[in-house]
């Protein structure tokens, strides 16, 4: 597996059924940073709690199904625990953007319903963990990396299993589905960094058909 290529243009096959497709979102960031600040607006990140404690990485979402934690479990719900109203729509700059991918990745006709903002400083990571709350494994995940960089931690089946360590960039698309759509992955902690577009942060976009 070749994670540092030469032109970090095509795309990387990364464990089975799992693309990276580095710079994949650049053609699109005018537009798809002008309405995630219109959204971020309106519908502020926060941290939120977990039965594991407070995330250290701040969260909003889009679409009809929000991923939302408490101190009493996590999932997705239809309106937004702080203002207590449906989650907007996802722009349709993202959700063809999305689609793209995953059709890149092998994954064709994929649309999702739940679009998670993720926002990380310095610090910040998340631990390896499943994406197993959706209802239809056979739909993929497509994450969105904007700002400064990351190392995506990539595994197996088990939690035990190995990680590849995936150098995300601004822009850079990751799909996971088919074998490894319920593989382990995580983010390790964020270092100090500066990105002209986003200053201090990274944010991240997680799309998937939830329910
Ligand atoms: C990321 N997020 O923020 C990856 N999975 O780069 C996740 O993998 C994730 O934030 C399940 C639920 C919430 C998440
Ligand atoms: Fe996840």
């Amino acid at each position: 597996m070749d994670l540092f290529p030469e032109h970090r243009t095509k795309p990387v096959a990364i464990a089975a059924g799992a693309c990276w497709l580095p710079g994949f979102a650049l053609s699109v960031m005018p537009t798809l940073w002008q309405s995630l600040q219109q959204h971020l607006a309106a519908h502020p990140a926060q941290q939120m709690m977990t039965p594991m404690g407070l995330m250290s990485v701040a969260t909003s979402s889009m679409g009809h199904w929000g991923w939302v934690g408490s101190s009493q479990g996590y999932g997705y719900l239809a309106y937004d625990p702080v203002t207590g109203q449906p989650w907007p729509a996802i722009p349709p700059v993202i959700l063809q953007l999305a689609a793209n991918a995953a059709a890149q990745a092998g994954y064709s006709d994929f649309v999702p319903d739940s679009c998670l903002i993720n926002i990380y400083q310095a610090g910040s990571k998340m631990g390896l963990h499943q994406d197993k709350d959706e209802q239809d494994f056979s739909q993929p995940i497509v994450s969105v990396s904007l700002g400064i960089p990351a190392t995506f931690l990539f595994g197996g089946a088990k939690r035990n299993d190995a990680s590849a360590k995936i150098p995300l960039q601004h822009g850079d698309v990751v799909v996971w589905g088919g074998e490894s759509r319920r593989f382990y992955h995580g983010v390790a902690a964020i270092g100090a960094h500066q990105h002209p577009l986003t200053g201090n942060k990274r944010i991240n976009l997680t799309l998937r058909k939830a329910k």
